[in-house]
């Protein structure tokens, strides 16, 4: 055997140690965390460090991302910073923590502890594993358009990611992605007066698009990481999470006023006249119930399940709690209002005349929209962590159902119109490509509408006409 025989039948084993070398170092020396507005946005997502090694987290992002810990031998609490924050960390341990502001992004530290692969999320490596969409088109048509936010899409044409997918329910089939350099992870979306209004969660902006010509007609400063829009007539109410704030704009998108919200508004719904709002607070770990009238709050609650034993608010001076609901949702006729906790998987429900805490149930893995039935009937209910969707009654208030194989990251609920005047719900997912559409008869599955591989981030979605 001659020597450069040897060299290539000993390459693998030099290419290999090579790899482990790099990744040992850069495991054991990386202590710099930069926080972007692309997925895995804290990178490496992944550290693993001696004890009383500082971490410096770098903000390379356009909104503020607060690091906040769940788990861990000490709790840390960033709040709001605009360049970089540190932590020294003295207690050996595993730490896992979050974005209040937008929870799925996560990030593990192992201070002298080896990080277990389970507390790795399974985006960590970007982009997940494309999963095979589980069936066919819907048989029976739907009518109108569908239009879903892929927040983590990224196109060549932008610098931020996030588009819109417009997919006509009459054939399955997307008539238009919407690219516009606005757009920066666009998160939830509303029609008033044929214009569709779309929160660019990362950003401070409003990006305000012509129903038809599907052309950008405003681009409105609202505030740091405006999250949820819904509103009625002439009244457009935001959630300004990153600002603790809900601002208020006529319908020409002008701020009338912004009142503040207890921390951290993510997502909320209104009664069918439009007179009582919920607002879910994200980082404050809240429900709190509006009249829409004065603008005032009506009452707020913790989302905690000790409440079921008090009756009372027992932590009135506690700061906040894990629960994180992500939005809150309200009958038509405002007589409940609800919330699911993202981080308890918890589904609370309050009287609103009684302005009291009604009952609290399990509802599975990382709940995120409460969106009610076009007939009342129910709340539907994505899980993102199991990919299933559950139903709630609102008789009872109970859940009637679980419906599996929805789809990986299971976010946002639209209801549609079928051709043949039943109702479809359209679920959005936010690791799988594709939507899912639900019988709202039968409570199945009727049918799957495939997404282009890349676009991650299902999240608003709305059905227009
Ligand atoms: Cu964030």
């Amino acid at each position: 055997m001659t020597k450069q025989h040897k060299f290539f039948l000993l390459l693998p084993l030099v290419i290999a140690a090579g790899i482990a070398g790099y990744f040992f170092l850069f495991r054991a020396k990386a202590n710099t965390v930069t926080i972007s507005d692309s997925a895995p946005w804290f990178f490496p997502t992944v550290l693993e460090i001696a004890p009383n090694t500082t971490v410096t987290w770098q903000l390379k992002a356009a909104a503020v991302h607060p690091v906040m810990t769940l788990e861990g031998p000490e709790e840390i609490h960033s709040g709001h910073f605009t360049r970089d924050f540190s932590h020294t960390f003295t207690k050996p341990g595993v730490y896992v923590y979050i974005c209040p502001i937008h929870p799925y992004m996560r990030g593990v530290i192992g201070v002298g502890a080896k990080v277990p692969p389970e507390k790795i999320p399974k985006w960590a490596s970007w982009p997940p594993p494309p999963s095979q969409i589980p069936g066919e088109l819907p048989p029976v048509k739907g009518a109108g358009h569908i239009w879903v936010e892929a927040q983590f899409q990224e196109s060549e044409t932008k610098s931020k990611p996030g588009s819109i997918l417009i997919i006509n329910a009459d054939s399955w089939q997307i008539d238009e992605i919407i690219t516009d350099e606005s757009l920066n992870n666009p998160h939830n979306l509303w029609e008033i007066g044929g214009k569709i209004i779309v929160t660019n969660w990362f950003d401070k902006y409003l990006s305000v698009f012509d129903k038809f010509s599907r052309q950008l007609v405003d681009h409105v400063l609202v505030g740091e990481s405006p999250a949820h829009v819904m509103g009625t007539g002439d009244k457009i109410y935001v959630t300004v999470q990153g600002e603790d704030a809900l601002a208020i704009l006529d319908d020409e998108y002008e701020i009338l006023k912004k009142v503040r919200a207890p921390k951290g508004p993510h997502g909320h719904w209104m009664s069918e006249d439009g007179r009582i709002m919920a607002v879910a607070s994200t980082e404050k770990g809240k429900i709190s119930v509006w009249d829409t009238e004065s603008d005032t709050i009506l009452f707020e609650e913790f989302l905690d399940d000790e409440s079921a034993v008090s009756h009372e608010d027992m932590h009135i001076d506690e700061e906040h709690n894990h629960s994180l609901p992500l939005m809150a949702g309200i009958t038509d006729d405002g007589r409940f209002a609800f919330a699911a906790g993202n981080g308890d998987g918890k589904f609370y429900v309050f009287d609103v005349p009684g302005k009291k805490f009604v009952k609290a149930f399990d509802i599975g893995s990382g709940p995120v929209q409460t969106v009610p039935s076009p007939d009342g009937r129910f709340v539907l209910v994505p899980l993102s962590g199991s990919g299933e969707v559950a139903v709630v009654s609102t008789k009872n208030w109970t859940i009637v159902k679980k419906i599996a194989n929805v789809g990986a990251g299971a976010h946002g609920v639209a209801y549609g119109k079928r051709q043949d005047g039943k109702w479809y719900a359209y679920v959005s997912n936010k690791f799988a490509a594709w939507i899912t559409v639900i019988d709202m008869e039968t409570l199945d599955i009727a049918g799957y509408i495939p997404l282009p591989p890349d676009a991650w981030g299902g999240q608003g979605i709305l059905v227009t006409n």
